[in-house]
């Protein structure tokens, strides 16, 4: 009886609480109930403001290179692999006739890949060309804590101008990226990612003959200007970029038939992406960098890839022909709401 008491005293709290406007005594609406809502966080915070500014920086040029992602070549310095980066505003093509405004590692979006085997000494060398601070964040890469790029954290933030060096041992195996972690709200939707890939020490024994990393993000375009894209009233993403590409100016992926392909997925933006494959189904063999055991991979045509999240997989091409891959919320493969584009492209099955 007690029990019940309690419970129908708890619901009744609930229901009234719901019902009952949350404003406080200081017309701050959203203090109570600690769930503000963006729109309504912006005039309580103008600090909050900085999601609403438009991508810009001053003398933007536009980008001297065309493909994101690329493999980005080191020095070796006494055993240690030497990487450079230049974070730098540039015009970015993500399709014929739409530039964006990007924030870039190198000039491209996505950044340089940056590849190494487990176990490698890694130093990469920061230099912030950008007009705020910045900081880079070694997602699922198991580094020391100094090196974690949170700044106020475990760093101050990189301001204009400054350099700085992380270093770290790459590992485990699988497919990481890096990504801004300075206001990354705004700088990871403004270009600020790319993929880092570690490879095992002790090479598979059939790798697969098409190894492609896709980053999947969103891109705001209004009036010529560039938003970084939110999940918020008004700032919905108009563009969708698979490796900085909307198609139809996405890569087609050309495979011989009977090869093995893997694609490894990495949603850095802020919305899910149920991607889905025609033609045949696929094997999920990674999650977010870390093997899946054979007995437990799922046979699927469709994997949600979720912001932050890693999916590699793999399938035979069996069938020769054009097919599709594409993200299933099919709002996504259009550009600025025209279809097709966005998260599409093809895989070329050829004899
Ligand atoms: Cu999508």
């Amino acid at each position: 009886m007690k029990k019940i008491l309690f419970f129908t005293i708890t619901s009744l709290v609930l229901i009234l609480s719901a019902c009952a406007p949350s404003t406080a005594p200081n017309g701050n609406s959203e203090m109570m109930d600690g769930t503000p809502t963006p729109g309504s966080m912006m005039m309580d915070n103008p600090e909050a403001a900085h999601m609403m500014e438009p991508i810009t920086a001053p003398n933007v040029q536009p980008a001297t290179e065309t493909e994101g992602g690329q493999p980005l070549d080191y020095r070796l310095e006494e055993g240690v692999k030497v990487f450079e980066l230049t974070t730098k505003a540039v015009q970015w093509e993500i399709l014929d006739g739409v530039t964006v405004t990007a924030f870039t590692y190198n000039g491209t979006v996505p950044g340089p890949m940056i590849r190494v085997t487990e176990g490698d000494q890694v130093r990469i060398i920061v230099k912030n060309e950008l007009p705020d601070p910045t900081t880079i964040h070694w997602h699922g890469v198991e580094v020391p804590n100094a090196m974690d790029g949170v700044p106020g954290v475990t760093q101050d933030p990189i301001q204009p101008g400054e350099t700085f060096t992380y270093e770290f041992t790459a590992k485990p195996a699988g497919t990481f990226m890096y990504h801004s972690h300075y206001e990354g709200d705004v700088q990871v939707g403004a270009g600020l990612y790319a993929p880092f890939i570690i490879d095992p020490k002790e090479p598979v024994a059939n790798p697969p003959a098409v190894d492609k990393t896709l980053m999947i993000s969103e891109w705001r375009m209004t009036d010529g200007m560039t938003y970084a894209a939110m999940p918020m009233s008004g700032m919905e993403p108009n563009y969708f970029t698979i490796n900085g590409k909307s198609f139809p100016a996405t890569e087609t992926i050309t495979v011989k038939k009977g090869d093995l392909v893997r694609l490894r997925f990495i949603a850095i933006g802020q919305f899910i992406h149920p991607m889905h494959l025609h033609g045949v189904p696929f094997k999920i063999v990674a999650t977010d960098g870390h093997p899946v055991p054979e007995a437990a991979q799922l046979t699927k045509d469709t994997v949600s890839v979720a912001p932050g999240e890693r999916y590699d997989i793999e399938f035979v091409a069996t069938e020769t022909g054009q097919w599709m891959l594409h993200c299933h919320i099919l709002h996504h493969t259009t550009n600025d709401n025209v279809e097709p584009g966005g998260l599409m492209l093809m895989i070329n099955v050829v004899d």
